[in-house]
């Protein structure tokens, strides 16, 4: 029996490859978290830079409890079984009136699996709109493989190597339209993107990025995992992640920079160009 989805919610995410939205907490909590993670973002700006937005709820009090958020993890239980780590996480900020954007892709095609059945909750902090630039859904694409992607590195695209897959039919995409405090969920070969936030606010999401169970497995670069729920992975490569005991606290610091450097490794092994995030 299912924790928190529907059973027309379960379906959906099967047939699409998304969910959303889904009601995580209300609105005046997401607001106060965003809040104190804007806080933190003043006091440790080199924590927060635009270079520097992977891992966070390694380091943040605020994230590692969205990490381990049981409605987030309920709802993510539901679809993947009750053995559940995660891999890494992401803050995806875009300010006000900037040109950043998200181009077509597919999460699994650079995460170094054996596999794409894995899954991403995007947490919204603020509004998340279509004039802010949300997420952009093409329904069915997880069922089709892992597409070509082309590297293009452009300035103002947001992911690692800007790589985009081609020939996309953009008349089937579905805008994730989210208010604070709600999330969505997507699946590691959904095709998606996001255009940039044309609006007077910034757009805050928290990308937790992504959930898996223990069949998916690391075959590029280490393994390293943030235990969640049930059975704890054996598949540790000398680093077993702790939950942080405040606010960067120094053990918190190193197992980040460890964990950023693993994922940057692995995010763009093979390439000639690595970007710092
Ligand atoms: O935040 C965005 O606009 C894109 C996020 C994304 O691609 C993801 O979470 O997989």
């Amino acid at each position: 029996m299912a924790k928190i989805l529907t059973e027309e919610q379960i379906q959906q995410f099967h047939q699409n490859g998304f969910v959303s939205p889904i009601r995580v907490m209300s609105e005046e909590e997401a607001y106060s978290i965003k809040v104190k993670i804007e806080e933190a973002e003043k006091k440790f700006p080199e924590d927060f830079n635009p270079e520097k937005r992977n891992n966070l709820h390694l380091t943040f009090m605020e994230l590692d409890e969205l990490a381990h958020n049981n409605v987030i993890v309920d709802a993510v239980e539901d679809l993947i079984g009750p053995d559940i780590s995660l891999w890494s996480s992401v803050m995806f900020i875009k300010d006000a009136s900037t040109n950043h954007f998200v181009s077509w892709h597919q999460d699994a095609t650079y995460m170094g699996m054996n596999s794409s059945d894995f899954l991403t909750p995007w947490f919204a902090l603020t509004p998340s709109t279509i004039e802010m630039g949300c997420m952009t859904m093409i329904p069915g694409s997880h069922k089709q493989g892992i597409r070509k992607h082309e590297d293009t590195f452009a300035a103002n695209n947001i992911l690692t190597r800007g790589q985009v897959v081609k020939d996309v039919d953009k008349s089937k995409s579905v805008d994730l339209i989210l208010k604070p405090g709600e999330m969505s969920i997507h699946h590691g070969a959904a095709i998606h993107g996001s255009k940039p936030n044309k609006s007077k606010q910034r757009r805050i999401g928290f990308s937790l990025q992504s959930y898996m169970k223990p069949s998916v497995e690391q075959i590029v670069g280490k393994n390293i995992w943030m235990h969640i729920r049930g059975k704890k992975r054996q598949d540790h490569d000398g680093m077993r992640l702790c939950r942080p005991q405040y606010d960067m606290d120094s053990r918190s610091i190193y197992q980040r920079n460890f964990a950023d450097e693993n994922y940057s490794n692995i995010l763009y092994n093979g390439s000639k160009i690595k970007r710092k995030y």
